[in-house]
Order: C-alpha cells, then sequence, then structure tokens
C-alpha cells in the first residue's frame, strides 16, 4: 500500500467515524447546544446524517430567520422535530447563528476519496450466476427496514421473507435493480452506495460517493450508476459494474454558483439522467450514451426555468417533467412558482402550469387511465388531498379529501384501486383505497391502530398489496388488492418502503420510477 493510498483510508476512516470525532470548530455555547440537540440527526460535524448537512453553503437559499422557524416549529414533511418547547428563543438565535457559520472542518470528496473508499465484499468471479434459491426472481421484494437499518427480501408469491442482512446507516430513496433484476443499488444518506448480488444474496461492493447524499439512478442499460449529492455540490456517475467513479459533474449554474442536488432520476427512452437542482433554477438532462463514442462524456444540458423546481414526475414516455417548488426550501417569500410546471424535455419550454395547493408530492405520483385520458394524482404533503390531473390539458379534474397529508401513492396497471396513506397528523394510522374509476375512496383501513401507516407497494401482477407500519415494532401487512383484506402481517422494523422486482424493472404505471 503506497504513502497516498494509507493517507486516504486513514481520511476515508476519519470521516466515517465524524459521530465520535470532535468539532474542530472553537468550543462555544452555540457548539455545544449543537451537539446536544442537534448532532444526533445532523452529524457531529454539521456534514449530515439522518438529517441534511447544516452548513452556510447549503444553507444560501435559506434565510437565517427562516431558519428559526423551522427549529422552532419542526420541518413539513421531514423527520425535523419542532424546538420551541425545549428552547428559549435566544438559543435558537445561536443556533442559527452556529450553523451558518463557516466550518473548519469540511472534508474534500473527491476522487481520490471515492476510490479510496471502494470496498470489495466478494468479486464477481467468486459468485455463481444463478439464484441460490427458488422463487420468481420478478416478483421479489427488496424490503427496506430503517428502524434498525436492514433490508429484507421477500418472496412476492408466498410473502416469505428470504434474507435479512444490514444495510449502511439512514438508506434513503428507493434502491434501484438493475432491468434483469440481478443487482440493487441502495443510497444511504451520508453517501454510502451499496451494490447488492440477488442471485447471491450479497452486498458485493461499497463506495461513499457523497458526504451528504440525496438519491441514486441506475442507467436503462445497467452500465452506469448516477449520485445526487446535497455535499459536495455534484453529481457522481459510477460504473455499476465495478462502483469505480467515471465522472464528477459538479453542479456550477451559469453565474458560477454551485447547487445541491435534489434527486437523480434515470429517464430510460432517453438514455439519459435527468437531475433537480437545488440551488440553480435549471433541470439537468445528462445523456449516458454519446453517439459514436464508446464511453459517454456525461455532458449536463441545462434547460433553464422561472424558479426552482424539485421533486420530480414524468409522463410515461418521459418526454416531459413535472416539478414542485417545495415552499419551504425558498427564503419564505413568496417564489414565482407556487404551483407544479410542466416542462417539454425535447424542447425546454414550460408547457404548462399546474394547479396544485399546499405542498404536491409529485415524485410520488401515479397515472392511470380514467375515461378516455390519461391522469396523474398526487398526494399532497400539507394539505389532506390527491390531486387528479388530465394530462392532456393539465386541469385538475378533482381533489379527492382525504384524513389528512399523505406522503406515499400507490396503484397497478392490473388493479381498480389507488392507495393513499395519510401520514400526518391525528389519523397517521389510516389508509385510503380510492377508486381509479369513480375518483371516490371506497375503503379507509387503519391497519395498526395508533401507528403510522406508509408506503404502498403491489406484486407485479397487481393482486396483492403490501402495506408498512412505520414503528420499531412495525410490521409489513398483506392485503389482497381487490376484496381488501388482509392476508399476512409480518413484524418488520419499520419497513420505510418496498420494491417490486417486476414493477420497478418494467417502469409500472401506478409505481415511482
Ligand atoms: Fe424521501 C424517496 C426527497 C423525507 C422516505 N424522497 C424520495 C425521493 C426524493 C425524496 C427526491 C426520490 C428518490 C428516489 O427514490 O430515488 N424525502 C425527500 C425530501 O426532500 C424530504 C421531504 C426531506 C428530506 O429529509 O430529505 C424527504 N423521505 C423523507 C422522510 O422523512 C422519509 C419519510 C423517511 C426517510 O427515509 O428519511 C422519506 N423517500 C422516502 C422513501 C422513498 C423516498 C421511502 C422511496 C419512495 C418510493 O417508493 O420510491
Amino acid at each position: 500500500m503506497s504513502l497516498r493510498s494509507v493517507f486516504l483510508a486513514v481520511m476515508v476512516w476519519s470521516i466515517t467515524s465524524l459521530v465520535s470525532a470532535t468539532d474542530a470548530d472553537t468550543n462555544t455555547n452555540e457548539q455545544a447546544l449543537y451537539q446536544q440537540h442537534c448532532a444526533e440527526c445532523h452529524g457531529k460535524q454539521r456534514l449530515g446524517a439522518m438529517g441534511p448537512a447544516l452548513l452556510p453553503q447549503n444553507l444560501s437559499r435559506l434565510k437565517k430567520k427562516f431558519a428559526a422557524d423551522v427549529i422552532a416549529n419542526g420541518r413539513v414533511a421531514t423527520q425535523m422535530p419542532a424546538f420551541s418547547g425545549s428552547l428559549s428563543s435566544s438559543e435558537i438565535e445561536q443556533l442559527v447563528s452556529y450553523i451558518y457559520s463557516p466550518t473548519a472542518m469540511i472534508p474534500d470528496w473527491g476522487l481520490d476519496e471515492i476510490i479510496a473508499s471502494r470496498v470489495i465484499h466478494h468479486k464477481t468471479e467468486d459468485l455463481g450466476n444463478v439464484p441460490v434459491f427458488s422463487a420468481d426472481l420478478q416478483n421479489l421484494f427488496m424490503v427496506v427496514e430503517l428502524g434498525d437499518h436492514h433490508a429484507t427480501v421477500l418472496d412476492g408469491d408466498t410473502f416469505e421473507p428470504i434474507h435479512r442482512f444490514k444495510t449502511r446507516f439512514a438508506v434513503h430513496g428507493g434502491p434501484k435493480y438493475t432491468r434483469d433484476g440481478r443487482y440493487v443499488f441502495f443510497a444511504s444518506r451520508d453517501g454510502w452506495v451499496s451494490k447488492f448480488d440477488m442471485y447471491n444474496l450479497k452486498t458485493v461492493a461499497e463506495v461513499r460517493a457523497g458526504i451528504n447524499t440525496r438519491n441514486l439512478a441506475v442507467s436503462f442499460d445497467g452500465r452506469y450508476v448516477a449520485v445526487g449529492n446535497y455535499l459536495p455540490h455534484n453529481l457522481v456517475f459510477l460504473d455499476a459494474d465495478t462502483l469505480m467513479p467515471v465522472k464528477i459533474l459538479v453542479t456550477e449554474g451559469d453565474a458560477g454558483i454551485t447547487s445541491r442536488v435534489s434527486a437523480v432520476y434515470t429517464a430510460p427512452t432517453r438514455d439519459s439522467f435527468i437531475a433537480a437542482l437545488k440551488d440553480i433554477p435549471e433541470v439537468w438532462e445528462i445523456p449516458y450514451k454519446n453517439k459514436g463514442i464508446e464511453k459517454p462524456v456525461f455532458e449536463p444540458r441545462g434547460i433553464k426555468l422561472d424558479d426552482y423546481l424539485d421533486d420530480f414526475f414524468f409522463n410515461q414516455s418521459y418526454s416531459q417533467v413535472m416539478g414542485a417548488a417545495r415552499p419551504l426550501d425558498s427564503d419564505g417569500k413568496k417564489s414565482k412558482v407556487r404551483s407544479g410546471l410542466v416542462i417539454d424535455l425535447d424542447t425546454g419550454a414550460t408547457i404548462a402550469e399546474l394547479a396544485l395547493p399546499g405542498m404536491p408530492h409529485l415524485g410520488s405520483g401515479i397515472t392511470w387511465k380514467y375515461k378516455d385520458k390519461t391522469v396523474l394524482a398526487s398526494p399532497n404533503l400539507s394539505n389532506g388531498q390527491v390531486s387528479v390531473i388530465d394530462m392532456d390539458n393539465w386541469q385538475t379534474i378533482a381533489t379527492i379529501e382525504t384524513d389528512g397529508p399523505g406522503f406515499f401513492m400507490r396503484s397497478h396497471a392490473q388493479n381498480p384501486y389507488a392507495w393513499v396513506d395519510v401520514f400526518f397528523g391525528p389519523n397517521k394510522d389510516k389508509m385510503h383505497v380510492i377508486d381509479k374509476a369513480s375518483l371516490k375512496i371506497v375503503k379507509t383501513l387503519q391497519p395498526a391502530p395508533g401507528k403510522t401507516s406508509g408506503h404502498v407497494e403491489f406484486t407485479k401482477d397487481g393482486r396483492y398489496a403490501l402495506v408498512s407500519i412505520w414503528d420499531l415494532e412495525g410490521a409489513l401487512i398483506i392485503y389482497d388488492a381487490h376484496s381488501l383484506e388482509e392476508i399476512k402481517r409480518l413484524p418488520m422494523s419499520k419497513p420505510s418502503g418496498k420494491y417490486n422486482v417486476y414493477n420497478k424493472t418494467h417502469y409500472e404505471e401506478g409505481t415511482s420510477h
């Protein structure tokens, strides 16, 4: 091992164990308050953990006054609690001052550090090419158990767990499959990308692609993994075979401002990745195939917008993207874009504005055929309603009132119902079932009274719906998705989401992509 790689390995180790390190900042009251109240979720060094990094360069769009409000009152649709009951306004001011002050310790996280972090647990040549278990490979589910940072591979026919394994801390966003379903890639909020071999039931390789990561996307041809980061401000492209970084793309706009990446998505019909940017009013499209060249150059095409757009949903052909501005991410002033926008990805033109009240969660939107139209339905993170939009003229054709704000929505082309959770408020243990033909709620389930129920996914044939009970002593509940009767209950530790191989790899209209 060269001196340089020893140095890098030490760097990687020290960044990874920041939780136990001493902050290089001077020891102040502000720091003590931060360590007491914030460090557990945002990291001892403010570099992010379960919560985002709290550094001046990541807070540029958030005015201090508004940050104080978030600390006092919490933040909708996140795990951020309200501290007004436990902290005085002067303590809150001190915390604001602290998180906006530069920190001495922002580690470089470039090519060398990424390469040095790479861990190969199993070499491909040492592993077999046939599954070590017997099940319909297309009907497997990966269930992420956030409670104790594990994941379970579940047989979607027998509903028997096949294998349970440890993940990295705080996996966020859907794990993404290669098209054949053999490999699945996870991203953790602290930057780790893990590659899991579904045939051999083993985590084969890992790499730390960022310090504070949003999510990842896998190219349709399975050759590349794109990772969107809040810290550093970049997109990292990895070779999907080896997890070696092939390019780091700094997300810098025309004015020289760099941006956090809100999320990165695969556009399968376009052979490109699409990135949502937090701090630059642009959508980026990055092709992963360039004509006549073996290796892509990952050159971005920036589509200029009138405002910052977040939380993307795509039409089935991926010619249009719908995005919403998250009001709470702005400086609290009225933003130009209050509702969603529809952008034509070919021309770059904004073709429609969506009249969506509150905080629509477009990322969890789904489509279905309604009469002679295709409609888009989106839950709402701040209002108890589901908006149903005609995708021809972008008009809202129905607003379905629910028992409270919802996070996730799901259906399946072969099932007449769409499910939406009530994730927040006194009815967080309820789950609505909507008839896709009448746009009416036909049943409200209460799977585990008192415990949050959320996130539904269907089996590959749309016959069964799997619901999560979001609790450390939680469960996965399987419903017959036609009779709406419970079939089975499996104890699990806060199963945050579940992902069916067929539905995900076939871009099923009723599920997130
Ligand atoms: Fe998520 C997906 C953003 C908070 C659980 N979440 C996503 C995606 C984005 C996103 C952009 C799509 C990525 C993908 O699947 O590749 N989430 C955000 C936020 O901006 C927000 C509101 C604030 C934040 O803290 O980042 C947020 N998300 C949460 C939570 O608090 C949840 C409930 C618990 C957690 O894990 O932190 C949560 N998000 C999820 C889940 C998915 C997800 C389970 C995958 C949904 C799917 O079915 O595809």
